[in-house]
């Protein structure tokens, strides 16, 4: 029987540690008045039912989920443009506060079910009260329509337990192919918008209320 409050304590202290660091980020940029490449951070630990449904498909042991589950810690970084994606993927590459482990571009290379996005696993170290503990964690960068399109997805997969009927699956593959002309769509007056929302900001700023 596994302590599973002990055993997830490092992975809930890398994921709250990681959101202020990818949230600074975006904070820095806001304060020298740039387009942030982030449009916001989310993040969780994936609750244990999940992590035993996981290990169960993929035959990973339970003493073995720390180096072979490489998302019980996981965050996301929206962005609103696919090359902010790019850049992020950048930032993360120059980052001395963990090791990249693994790159899995599902954007160039997107999944049969219509997914995309871009997965960095790392290697963070946590300091715990024993001394340091580096744990896997995996960053998923999407932008605003992939994560739509996940999201949705994810849900009726969960209602289907994996096996989406036909039509289902040809519609959602149907509307992952809009969500990509979504984005090549607003790549495409990126300038106006940036623009705009610069506009707003300022506006915002000199009329707090
Ligand atoms: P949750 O609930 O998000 O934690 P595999 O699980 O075999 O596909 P692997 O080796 O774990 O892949 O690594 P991968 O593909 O880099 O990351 C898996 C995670 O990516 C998933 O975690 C999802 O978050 C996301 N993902 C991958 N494929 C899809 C997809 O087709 N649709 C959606 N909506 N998300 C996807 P979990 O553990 O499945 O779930």
């Amino acid at each position: 029987m596994k302590n599973w409050d002990q055993f997830l304590a490092p992975y809930k202290q890398a994921v709250d540690e990681l959101k202020v660091k990818l949230k600074g980020m975006r904070r820095q940029y806001e304060l020298d008045s740039n387009p942030s490449p982030i449009e916001f951070v989310t993040g969780r630990v994936k609750p244990i039912p999940s992590i035993l449904d996981k290990a169960q498909q993929k035959e990973i042991p339970l003493d073995k989920l720390e180096e072979e589950m490489q998302d019980i810690a996981g965050l996301r970084l929206m962005c609103q443009f696919v090359d902010d994606i790019w850049k992020v993927v950048k930032m993360l590459r120059n980052r001395k506060d963990f090791e990249i482990v693994e790159e899995r571009d599902y954007i160039s290379y997107k999944k049969t079910s219509g997914y995309r996005s871009y997965h960095v696993v790392i290697r963070y170290p946590v300091e715990t009260i024993y001394g340091e503990k580096k744990i896997l964690a995996e960053i998923q960068i999407r932008t605003l329509a992939m994560n739509f399109w996940a999201t949705i997805e994810h849900s009726l997969n969960y209602k289907y337990s994996g096996q989406f009927p036909e039509t289902i699956k040809n519609r959602l593959q149907r509307a992952a192919e809009a969500a990509f002309r979504l984005d090549e769509e607003m790549s495409t007056i990126r300038g106006e918008i940036q623009e705009a929302q610069a506009f707003f900001t300022r506006k915002k700023e000199s009329n707090p209320d």
